[in-house]
């Protein structure tokens, strides 16, 4: 029987261990979203900043919802196995730099204490879009947001994490302790900005004299993060046993690309990312812009395209040539909704992006990337449609896009067989879907008017519709592989 990983010795020579006295080093950062993101990306590149630089900068995850990962995690003391996989092969790496991980709806207080705690200088998150309660229409809280609506009426005890924020930073206020920094690494534009918006409309709420330490104490620089994980398997946890000889609960595993690029914004220090590869700059904008319209909305409309025609994973669609073109023709036309990008060239960006799509050792499910369609599609597709628009600039690559969106959002394959959309606004979905009774230009029509969905001017426009309901039709009449097809051949002239 093989021991379970625990500490990180005794561990074949190939694979890499801390470079650091873990126990030596106290926890600096609490990470709200320990899951397998997290642990391919922050934790790695704070893993080599404690190995080069060291320093009080171990971090203390939370799950706000599961218990799976702590339960994973915790007897392994924290320690894990990221299994890197490319075309020639994989590596195993344990990785150290979290300590332990705390399940919210169980230990509460723990997670507020650690949040409140002196030692603690940044909080970082990654929740997923749909965790910030962000309302699309405003661009402040969504007070119908189960946990926004749920931490509104009982903010000492929080469930979501703009509520467990603002109550650590309540608790340290009240113990004249200093702020911290909120990072937040997740796909939203602008990141830092929103999530200090709703901080400070929550925080408000509450009292303005806590509103006003937040913003004198506080400081949220924005990120653009990349690195694609898909889901753990069965597989991810034979191959670390496999490469470490150790029984390991808590693998993950990932792609070989990692991008973290970060303002260099923050109130009480941060640890030495820098020896993980992280660029700090001045402005993100660009490069989020960049990753959210090149890669994130290439993602999509392979995700909701290729499910249809019948491609489990993103590497399948990479080997189906008319996907390929549609996907070469939609980075180009996200490339030309850009401002210049300091030091990328776009057209080897979009080269290697499609390198990192067709890696034949990652399998990452076109249905996970499908999910929450309504919080990807507006930073992802709609807002590089209406510059297109505004600069006239064609359209038909979003409008192929949103249409297999819409296409999607039917929840019924070609099959006949149902599958769930798992999109926060489903039920809203499936009953402007049933109202329209499977005719393109109704669908189209009831999709568009989704409130706080489409912008405006996108919405109203007659190009826009007409573009989106020929290719809706087709996909539902002729199905989409012919769809593709047709896309194609249009593209190839
Ligand atoms: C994907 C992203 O699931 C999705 O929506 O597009 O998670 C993508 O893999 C990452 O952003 C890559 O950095």
């Amino acid at each position: 029987m093989t021991t379970r990983l625990s500490v990180a010795s005794d561990l074949p020579s190939t694979v890499a261990t801390p470079a650091y006295d873990r126990a030596a080093l106290k926890s600096g950062i609490v990470h709200i979203g320990t899951g397998a993101f997290h642990k391919a990306h922050q934790a790695v590149c704070t893993d080599d900043a404690l190995g080069a630089s060291g320093g009080d900068w171990m971090i203390t995850g939370v799950s706000l919802r599961s218990g799976d990962v702590a339960d994973a995690m915790n007897p392994q003391n924290g320690l894990y196995t990221l299994l890197v996989r490319g075309p020639e092969g994989v590596s195993a790496r344990v990785i150290g730099s979290i300590a332990k991980v705390l399940v919210a709806p169980r230990e509460s207080d723990a997670v507020l204490a650690a949040m409140a705690a002196p030692e603690t200088r940044i909080v970082s998150l990654t929740i997923t879009e749909k965790g910030y309660g962000l309302d699309g229409r405003t661009g402040g809280l969504d007070r119908g947001h189960p946990a926004i609506a749920a931490d509104l009426r009982d903010p000492e005890h929080p469930v979501g994490a703009v509520g467990y924020i603002v109550e650590a930073l309540r608790l340290r206020k009240e113990s004249g302790r200093p702020g911290f920094s909120v990072l937040c690494c997740d796909n939203l534009p602008s990141n830092g900005k929103v999530v200090k918006r709703l901080v400070l409309e929550f925080a408000r709420e509450r009292d303005v004299g806590l509103a006003a330490f937040i913003e004198a104490n506080v400081s949220f620089p924005s990120t653009m993060v990349d690195r694609i994980t898909p889901a753990g398997t069965d597989t991810t946890l034979a191959d670390a046993a496999r490469l470490t000889g150790q029984e390991d609960r808590a693998a993950v595993e990932t792609e070989p690309f990692t991008q973290w690029i970060i303002e260099d914004d923050f109130v009480a220090g941060r640890p030495d990312w820098e020896a993980g590869g992280a660029l700090f700059v001045t402005d993100v904008a660009p490069y989020e812009k960049m990753k959210l319209r090149m890669l994130n909305g290439a993602h999509s409309t392979l995700a909701y395209a290729g499910y249809l025609a019948g491609h489990s994973y993103v590497r399948d669609c990479m080997k189906d040539a008319d996907l390929v073109t549609v996907i070469e023709r939609h980075m180009d036309a996200a490339a030309k909704t850009l401002d210049p990008v300091p030091g990328i060239d776009l057209a080897d960006y979009a080269r290697d992006l499609r390198e990192r799509f067709a890696n034949p050792a990652i399998a990452h499910q076109t249905y996970q990337i499908a999910m929450d369609g309504t919080q990807k599609l507006p930073q992802r597709l709609l807002e590089p449609a209406l510059v297109a628009q505004e600069r006239g600039q064609p359209i038909d690559a979003y409008a192929f896009s949103v249409a297999a969106w819409m296409r999607y959002a039917t929840g019924v394959n070609e099959r006949g067989e149902t599958y769930l959309l798992r999109d926060p606004r489903e039920g809203e979905i499936s009953g402007r879907i049933a109202s329209a009774g499977g005719d393109a230009a109704a669908l189209v029509r009831e999709l568009l008017a989704l409130p706080g969905l489409f912008p405006e001017k996108l919405a109203a426009s007659g190009d826009w519709r007409e573009a989106l309901t020929g290719r809706l039709d087709r996909m539902l009449s002729e199905g989409m592989r012919a769809a593709i097809s047709a896309e194609a051949a249009a593209i190839r002239g």
